[in-house]
């Protein structure tokens, strides 16, 4: 182990070295989990277990909408719970994994401070005030944080952990293609011996509600190209997840540098950017689009936001998905009057 190895792994180590043995510990994961996001909190959970005894519940906000998440979830049982359900007064410690105390993405009350912060998004300034934070930007998945952790402490890693953290870092990477680093590459190779490949392919080619295809008929229809990105415009969606699931599949246009894609879900706009454009920054980019209404951002790649918008009519949700794709186009310097259909 290299001495920065130990200097990286100090904050996690001294959160448990305080940790009331056999306490109970929240593990708070951002809204609308993700694979990486999910894997992460079962990985924390287990090392809270082995350190100290503690017993732990992981809670999100908003839903699991992904076929895949949610077959994830179910098929390895992974426990997780709403945070509505949730009295956070019967829990000893707080942590958030692949989230910020304010960055917006996330159902801890803003005047909960957590006690420990795990993430790989750039630093937000409301984390200082937390306990213990580990922060690390050059990781591709936070999964491979975990992984690390998990590996370093000697920790038995489940065949459903493993699988789960495979997951996770090949969603978040694309298969390691998209923002991973050597280490992530490392961490994959480690797990793969020990994840249940057979579910790791149920959960890659999960089953799709009927539902699914008429929102990627609209998707498809709502497409437009202006010069080398793709803007995906849709109306009322089942769930967030599907608006950075179709961001992904618009990307795949030959020629395509970027994909943007918006809808509404119970009262605010969210938003999804994809790059290929390794010069520019995804997440900085989505700060700019939904200042100063809204809350985003993301890494270098891959960017989500959220513009709240209570209760707004049809028109008014087409105009102000308007805006925020002309703010979009502006600051990637794309001309907004030439746009064309997808098909
Ligand atoms: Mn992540």
């Amino acid at each position: 182990m290299s001495a920065d190895h130990k200097k990286s792994q100090s904050p996690l180590l001294r959160f448990f070295s305080r940790f009331p043995r056999g306490g109970k510990l929240l593990i708070v994961t951002h809204d609308h989990p993700d694979p990486d996001s999910i894997s992460s909190a079962a990985a924390l959970s287990e090392i809270a277990s082995n350190l100290a005894r503690a017993k732990t519940t992981i809670a999100y906000g908003g839903v699991i909408g992904r076929a895949e998440n949610a077959y994830m979830v179910k098929h390895l049982d992974l426990k997780l719970k709403p945070i509505d359900r949730i009295d956070l007064s019967g829990y000893d410690r707080i942590a958030m994994v692949d989230t910020q105390p304010q960055a917006g993405n996330n159902a801890l009350p803003s005047g909960v401070i957590a006690d420990l912060v795990i993430d790989h998004h750039p630093l937000i300034k409301a984390t200082r005030k937390a306990v213990c934070a580990d922060i690390r930007t050059e990781y591709g998945a936070l999964a491979s944080v975990m992984t690390e952790y998990l590996f370093k402490l000697d920790i038995k890693v489940s065949t459903g952990l493993a699988t789960a953290l495979l997951y996770g870092i090949k969603s978040e990477t694309q298969d390691l293609g998209r923002g991973a680093y050597p280490v992530d590459i490392e961490c994959y190779l480690k797990l793969f011996p020990l994840a249940n490949k057979r579910a790791l392919s149920k959960i890659v080619n999960s089953r799709v509600p009927r539902d699914y295809f008429h929102y990627l008929k609209r998707a498809i229809q709502h497409s437009q190209v202006a010069g080398n990105a793709v803007i995906t415009r849709l109306p009322e969606v089942p769930n967030p997840d599907i608006i950075s699931e179709f961001a992904d599949l618009m990307l795949r246009l030959e020629g395509a540098a970027w994909a943007f894609c918006s809808g509404y879900y119970k009262g605010a706009v969210y938003l999804s950017v994809r790059t290929t454009n390794v010069r520019k920054n995804a997440g900085s980019l989505m700060s700019h689009i939904v200042r100063p209404r809204g809350t985003g951002g993301g890494h270098c790649l891959m960017a989500g936001g959220k513009v709240d918008s209570p209760s707004l009519g049809l028109p008014q949700l087409h105009k102000l998905q308007g805006q925020l794709e002309n703010k979009f186009l502006a600051l990637i310097h794309k001309d907004h009057h030439s746009r064309s259909p997808l098909t």
